[in-house]
């Protein structure tokens, strides 16, 4: 992994701020992207005194086809170089019944965790096609597998991402290039902030259990991407101990906490 470079969407926090961290850790050079700034300067600085490799920051809302273009066009000299792409950013919004949600959010996190990912894909393909190596790291979740009361919209994303990785998989065959869907349950990052609209709700999705961390998740994406070659792992299902499906009644939580 020595001089090449990945991309890690959605770095500047949780799972990808992680992820781009441990990667720089085994040597890679990491693009960072997302849309706030000063978090993906203070992961840059973070990683390039650390682990002495290079980053580049690509600051863009990855909704936006047109951004997604001239951002990831910003990469032409490091095309060679380029080996890995984590499609990691991606946010549920809410927790309504179908029928109760609001449309705007719906389409958000179809515009996130769809087209978000097909996006980035579509570009950076060309680039490992043409060098007849790569890996692509799709996160999913536990999501895309089981469902749940209140995340009908969430959970259908998922189901795509993993359809997604499959068919990108078959479509990829006989190029070199390898797709991973991790498909993690609960991890305290940001995700639940970001779903319910406030850090105390957030905290109480964790009470009284162990979550993943960041960290878990992001020593996953390693040990995929360093597997040899001819190893691709297709899929990892990743649950705390406390968690054995979705949903609040498959959840261990200690009594009075
Ligand atoms: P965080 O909220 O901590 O991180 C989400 C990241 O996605 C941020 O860096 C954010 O960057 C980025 N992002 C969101 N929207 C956009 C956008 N429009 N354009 C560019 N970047 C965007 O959550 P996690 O780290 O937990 O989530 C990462 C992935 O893991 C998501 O796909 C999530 O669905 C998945 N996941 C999370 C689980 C969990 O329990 N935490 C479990 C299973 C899967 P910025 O705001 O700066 O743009
Ligand atoms: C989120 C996983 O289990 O919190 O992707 O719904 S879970």
């Amino acid at each position: 992994m020595k001089n090449k470079w990945a991309i890690v969407t959605g770095a500047s926090s949780g799972f990808g701020r992680a992820i781009a961290e441990k990667l720089a850790e085994d040597g890679m050079h990491i693009v960072l992207t997302g849309r706030r700034l000063d978090k993906l300067n203070e992961c840059s600085e973070f990683i390039q005194k650390k682990f002495g490799i290079e980053t580049k920051i690509l600051n863009f809302d990855i909704c936006k086809w047109q951004e997604c273009e001239k951002k990831i066009g910003e990469l032409q000299s490091l095309h060679s170089q380029i080996e890995v792409l984590v499609n990691n950013a991606g946010l549920a919004i809410g927790v309504d019944k179908l029928q109760d949600g609001k449309i705007s959010d719906y389409e958000v996190m179809i515009d996130t965790n769809i087209k978000g990912l097909l996006y980035l894909t579509q570009l950076v393909l060309p680039i490992m096609i043409a060098k007849n190596s790569g890996h692509i790291v799709n996160i999913g979740s536990v999501a895309g597998r089981w469902t749940y009361p209140g995340g009908a919209v969430y959970s259908a994303t998922k189901f795509a991402v993993r359809g997604l990785s499959e068919s990108l998989r078959m479509d990829l065959l006989g190029k070199n290039i390898r797709v991973t869907n991790i498909e993690p349950g609960m991890a305290e990052t940001e995700f639940s902030s970001v779903r319910l609209g406030s850090i105390e709700r957030a905290k109480s999705v964790y009470r009284g259990m162990t979550p993943l961390s960041a960290r878990d998740i992001a020593e996953s994406v390693s040990w995929c991407l360093l597997r040899p070659k001819h190893v691709n792992i297709s899929e990892l299902v990743i649950y705390p101990t406390d968690q054995v499906g979705v949903g609040p009644s498959y959840t261990h939580r200690k009594e009075g906490v």
